[in-house]
C-alpha cells in the first residue's frame, strides 16, 4: 500500500508495541482495574478482552452510568482437542477467578468471562501450566485452527488432527511477551514449563508476522467433503481434506470466507471462500503460509471494516490472488479437486471408534457449561472428567464429546449425565440440536440484542409447533446473533436471527446445513415477540409444498422471500377471524 494511506490507529499501537507489549507490564499492577485504551488492543493478542457486565452497568451510586470492569480470557485449543485434566483446569478456574460458568466457543475454543484484572495473571499461568495457551485466541494473528473432531480410528481423522497441531504450532505468534508478561516468576525471572509462546533466549523475531502483525484476525478450518462440521466457507483458509480409499491424497485450497458485516457500511458483506487450488500434503503448510503472507503484505491497513482476506480478494479477484500466492509460494499451484462438500455430522450421541472403544456427543446449549436449577452439567462434566478420564474433544457446534472410553465406562457416564437431570443428546430436539446462539449479553460489548439467552426460549416455543405440524425430526440449523458481526455463523444457516437495533432481529432465510450457500434477508426489524409468528408460517408452508427431501433452507431458497411473504401475508389473512 502507498506511503500516504492513513494507517488504522492500530496498526500505530502494534507497530509501537515492541511485539505486544506496549504498556501491559505497568499497567497490569497500576493499581486500576482496568487497562489503557492501547493495552486492550494488545491484550487481545495475549487472548483476553476487557469487558464490563452490561446487566450491571446502570444504577450505581448516584445514579450514575458506570462500568466494573471484568475480563474474558480465550484458550485456544487446534482441533477442539485436550484432555480430562486440562478440562478439569479450565472448570476449576471458571470456579475460582471467574463467574462459575466455562463456554465452549463456535471455533472449538473455551472462554471463562469475569474475571477480574487482579487474576488476569494467574489464570493466564494456570492455562499454561495445563499447556493450553491463550496467545493468539484473539487479536490480528492466526485464531484458532478449527479441524473436524472425530475421534474415529483410521489414518485420515489423526492427520487432519495433526495438521491442524502442525499449522498451529507453525502459525503461532513468535513474541517472548506472551511468557514476560503472565508466565515469567516475577522474584526470580525464572521461565515456566508453558503451552504456547517462546520462551527462548534467542533473539526476538516474528518471521511470519513482522512488527505489525496481520491486518485483522485470521482463520483457518480442516474438514472433510464428508463432514464439513468446521462450516469450511466461513473461514478465511478452509484446507477441504480430498480422500481416496480413506486416505488424504490433498487438499483443496478455500480462501476468503468470513460473516462479519456493519449493515451501515455498504463496504462490509459476508462472504464463502472461493475455492483456489488442489495442493498434496506435504505442500499445505507452505500454501497456508503464503496465503497469510499475501494478506499480511497487501490486505487493507488502513480500514478495519475491510481488512479480512474476504475483501482482497473481492478488490482483486480470484486469479490475481491465486497468482501472488503462488509467487510468495514458489510455484504453480494447480486447480482444486473436484470433490467439494456433501456431509454434515455433529458428532453426537453414542459412536463406535473403530478401536473397540467408544465415543459420547454431548449437545450443549450454546456451549454454556453451567449448573443451574434445571440441571448440574458443569458437575455432571467435572465427573465424568475426574470418574472416568475420557479424551475430550470440543465441536464447532459449542458442544463435548469424550473419546476413548470402554464399552464398560458407557453405563456410568449415563448415569453420571442422569444423576444431575443432564439432557442427553437423544432427548434434546433436533430443533434445539442444530441451533447455535453467540455470548451477546452480558458480556459482549457489541452485543445489540440478547442472543445466548434469548434462544433457548424461542427454541421452546418453536418445539411444540414444529411437533404440530409433523416436522419435529426436521434437520435444519437456526443461528443467533446478538449484532451482525456473525460470531454463531448466521449468514449460511437455514435461518439466521441477528440482531440489528434494540430488541429487533434481521431474519434470513435459504442458507444450508452444508454451508455452501449465504441465506438473504427476509424481514428486517422484526422483535423478539414476532419472531415465532414470523417463522411458523413458513414451516406450514414448507409441510405443504416442499419437495422430496428437500430441506427447509433449500425450500426457502427455491421460492425465494417474495413468494414466502406473500404466502405469510395469505396465511395471515386466514387465521384473522
Ligand atoms: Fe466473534 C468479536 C465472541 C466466533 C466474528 N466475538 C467478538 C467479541 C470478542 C466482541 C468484541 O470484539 O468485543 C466477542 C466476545 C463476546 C464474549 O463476551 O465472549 C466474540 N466470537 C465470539 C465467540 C465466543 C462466540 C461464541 O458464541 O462462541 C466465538 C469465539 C471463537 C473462538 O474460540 O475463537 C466467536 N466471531 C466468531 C465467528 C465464527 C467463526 O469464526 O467460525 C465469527 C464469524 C466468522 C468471521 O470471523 O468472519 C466472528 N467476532 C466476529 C467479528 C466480525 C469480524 C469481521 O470480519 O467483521 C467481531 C468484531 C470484530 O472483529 O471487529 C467479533
Ligand atoms: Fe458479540 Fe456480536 Fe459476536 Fe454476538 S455476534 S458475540 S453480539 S460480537
Amino acid at each position: 500500500m502507498s506511503d500516504e494511506v492513513k494507517l488504522s490507529p492500530v496498526e500505530g499501537v502494534k507497530e509501537d508495541s515492541q511485539f505486544l507489549r506496549g504498556e501491559i507490564g505497568a499497567e497490569l499492577t497500576d493499581g486500576n482495574d482496568h487497562f489503557g485504551k492501547g493495552s486492550v488492543q494488545l491484550l487481545k493478542h495475549h487472548g483476553t478482552y476487557q469487558q464490563d457486565n452490561r446487566d450491571e452497568r446502570e444504577g450505581h451510586a448516584g445514579g450514575k452510568s458506570e462500568k466494573s470492569f471484568i475480563f474474558m480470557v480465550r484458550t485456544r485449543i487446534p482441533g477442539g482437542r485436550l484432555t480430562s485434566s486440562q478440562m478439569l483446569a479450565e472448570l476449576d478456574l471458571c470456579d475460582e477467578l471467574a463467574n462459575s460458568t466455562l463456554r465452549i466457543t463456535t471455533r472449538q475454543g473455551l472462554q471463562l468471562h469475569g474475571v477480574l484484572k487482579e487474576n488476569l495473571r494467574e489464570t493466564i499461568r494456570r492455562i499454561n501450566q495445563v499447556q493450553l495457551s491463550t496467545l493468539g485466541a484473539c487479536g490480528d494473528v492466526e485464531r484458532n485452527i478449527m479441524c473436524c473432531p472425530g475421534p474415529y480410528h483410521g489414518g485420515m481423522y489423526d492427520e487432519a488432527q495433526r495438521l491442524a497441531s502442525a499449522l498451529a504450532h507453525h502459525l503461532a505468534p513468535r513474541t517472548r511477551a506472551y511468557h514476560e508478561l503472565w508466565l515469567q516468576d516475577e522474584s526470580t525471572g525464572q521461565r515456566q514449563l508453558v503451552g504456547g509462546g517462546n520462551g527462548s533466549e534467542e533473539e526476538e523475531v516474528e518471521p511470519l508476522y513482522g512488527r505489525t502483525y496481520l491486518p485483522r484476525k485470521f482463520k483457518t478450518a480442516i474438514g472433510f467433503p464428508h463432514d464439513n462440521c468446521v462450516d469450511i466457507y466461513t473461514n478465511d483458509l478452509g484446507l477441504l481434506a480430498i480422500v481416496e480409499d480413506e486416505q488424504i491424497v490433498g487438499y483443496n485450497v478455500l480462501v476468503g470466507g468470513g460473516q462479519g458485516v456493519t449493515p451501515s457500511a455498504k463496504k462490509t458483506f459476508p462472504a464463502l471462500a472461493k475455492r483456489m487450488a488442489f495442493v498434496r500434503p506435504d505442500q499445505v503448510i507452505d500454501v497456508a503460509t503464503a496465503v497469510i503472507q499475501v494478506q499480511r503484505d497487501h490486505g487493507n491497513r488502513a480500514d478495519r471494516k475491510v481488512a479480512r482476506l474476504k475483501y482482497l480478494i473481492h478488490n482483486w479477484g480470484l486469479p490475481r490472488f491465486k497468482e501472488a500466492v503462488e509467487q510468495y509460494y514458489g510455484g504453480p499451484l494447480p486447480d482444486p479437486h473436484p470433490d467439494d462438500v456433501f456431509g454434515f455430522n455433529d458428532h453426537m450421541g453414542w459412536e463406535a471408534q473403530g478401536d473397540g472403544r467408544w465415543f459420547y456427543g454431548l449437545n450443549v446449549e450454546n456451549g454454556r457449561l453451567a449448573d443451574t436449577d434445571q440441571w448440574q452439567l458443569k458437575t455432571a462434566v467435572r465427573r465424568i472428567c475426574r470418574e472416568l478420564n475420557p479424551g475430550i474433544r470440543l465441536t464447532s457446534h459449542q458442544s463435548i464429546l469424550f473419546t476413548d472410553l470402554a464399552d464398560s465406562a458407557r453405563e456410568p457416564l449415563q448415569r453420571i449425565l442422569a444423576d444431575h437431570g443432564v439432557r442427553t443428546s437423544e432427548q434434546t430436539s433436533a430443533v434445539r440440536r442444530w441451533s447455535m446462539a453467540c455470548v451477546a449479553w452480558p458480556t459482549c460489548g457489541l452485543a445489540i440484542t440478547e442472543s445466548e439467552r434469548a434462544l433457548p426460549g424461542i427454541i421452546d416455543q418453536l418445539e411444540p409447533e414444529l411437533a404440530r405440524l409433523g416436522l419435529s425430526s426436521e434437520v435444519f440449523t437456526i443461528r443467533m446473533t446478538g449484532c451482525p458481526n456473525g460470531c454463531a455463523r448466521p449468514y449460511n444457516s437455514d435461518i439466521g436471527l441477528v440482531g440489528k437495533a434494540k430488541e429487533k432481529y434481521t431474519v434470513l432465510l435459504g442458507g444450508r446445513l452444508l454451508g455452501n450457500r449465504l441465506n438473504t434477508i427476509y424481514k428486517d426489524l422484526v422483535s423478539r415477540e414476532e419472531l415465532i409468528p414470523v417463522l411458523v408460517p413458513l414451516f406450514a408452508y414448507f409441510k405443504a409444498e416442499r419437495q422430496p427431501n428437500e430441506t427447509f433452507g433449500d425450500f426457502c431458497h427455491r421460492k425465494g422471500n417474495d413468494d414466502l411473504q406473500a404466502w405469510s401475508d395469505r396465511y395471515a389473512a386466514q387465521m384473522t377471524p
